[in-house]
């Protein structure tokens, strides 16, 4: 048995949870076209016949502007070294090769893998200048892919699986992701949110289950609080007539088990992304703090 951790690093938005959630064939992580969607790492688990990979999503990186963001920075750039075996560095490939990218690349290990996402929406001019450009920073092997559509992936996979220990297994066989199912609806739910809201507000939102309770013959039933910076954001997120709570309750709904029901509520927690007694509560931790 072959066995590891690969971590996934990068810049907001490039396509990492996407990546994750296309290999393990299900949704692991969330996703959506804001910046720093991810905000803890996630685990997603591909077990095959005689090899088991972990891969470890990450925040985007980006200059910390609050505690939370100080936070998720030293989410993802825990990933880059110690305790995995892989690291991927990912670049967007319609978007210029910047500092940030660079600043993340230089922190990775030389033997990282460097991977080009989005190839599926990119010039095959555009991919070939990124590869270029960063092949000056110097990696070990370069794969243009899109997590969107699975070109290029299983080139990918093979080569992770080629640079893994032997090992035990870490996770059972059915296990995909290790989120648990309380956080994994917050997460629905804070992914939904993000769909609809747009600028700062994205930033604002956090969600937590305050209540869980399985029922027997039915879905569970789940209390969702979302907790917003300032009270007028409030009615952005409850949206005319409770619209916007609405809609993000059916699309949760939808990916839960049958008969689930789930309890929206908005309450405002004055810049929890300030406040360190409120990112511990929220369970946004440093990474190997309790
Ligand atoms: N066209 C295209 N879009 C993609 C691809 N991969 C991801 N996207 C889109 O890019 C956006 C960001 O994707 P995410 O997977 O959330 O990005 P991320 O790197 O995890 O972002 P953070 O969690 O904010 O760091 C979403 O709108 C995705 O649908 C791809 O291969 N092709
Ligand atoms: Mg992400």
């Amino acid at each position: 048995m072959k066995s590891g951790f690969c971590s996934i690093v990068g810049r907001p938005n490039v396509g990492k949870s996407t990546l994750v959630n296309r290999i393990c064939g299900t949704k692991v992580s969330i996703v959506s076209d804001k910046v720093q969607t991810t905000r803890t790492q996630v685990r997603g688990v591909l077990t095959m016949r005689d090899a088991q990979i972990v891969f470890v999503d990450t925040p985007g990186i980006l200059k910390p502007r609050t505690l939370l963001g100080e936070r998720t920075n030293a989410a993802a750039t825990s990933a880059l070294s110690g305790g995995v075996d892989v690291v991927m560095v990912m670049i967007d490939a319609t978007m210029p090769l910047g500092k940030g990218d660079r600043w993340v690349a230089e922190r990775a290990p030389k033997s990282s893998l460097l991977v080009v996402n989005k190839v599926d929406v990119a010039s095959r001019r555009a991919v070939l200048e990124q590869l270029r450009k960063a092949s000056e920073i110097g990696f070990s092997e370069y794969f243009p892919i899109s997590a969107e559509t699975g070109e290029g992936i299983g080139p990918l996979i093979d080569v992770v699986l080629s640079r893994l220990p032997e090992g035990p297994q870490y996770y059972p066989d059915d296990m995909i992701r290790d989120v648990p199912e309380a956080v994994w609806v917050a997460e629905l739910v804070r992914e939904q949110l993000l769909h609809v809201t747009n600028e700062e507000l994205p930033h604002s939102i956090a969600c937590r289950v305050v209540e869980y309770e399985e029922r027997s013959g039915k879905g569970p039933y789940v209390r969702v609080e979302i907790l917003v910076e300032r009270e007028s954001q409030k009615p952005i997120v409850i949206g005319k007539g409770g619209s916007v709570l609405k809609e993000v309750g059916t699309a949760v709904r939808a990916q839960l088990p049958p008969g689930a029901y789930v309890e929206l509520f908005v309450k405002v927690a004055k810049d929890w992304q300030r406040s360190n007694l409120l990112l511990d509560r929220l369970g946004y931790q440093f990474p190997g703090r309790d």
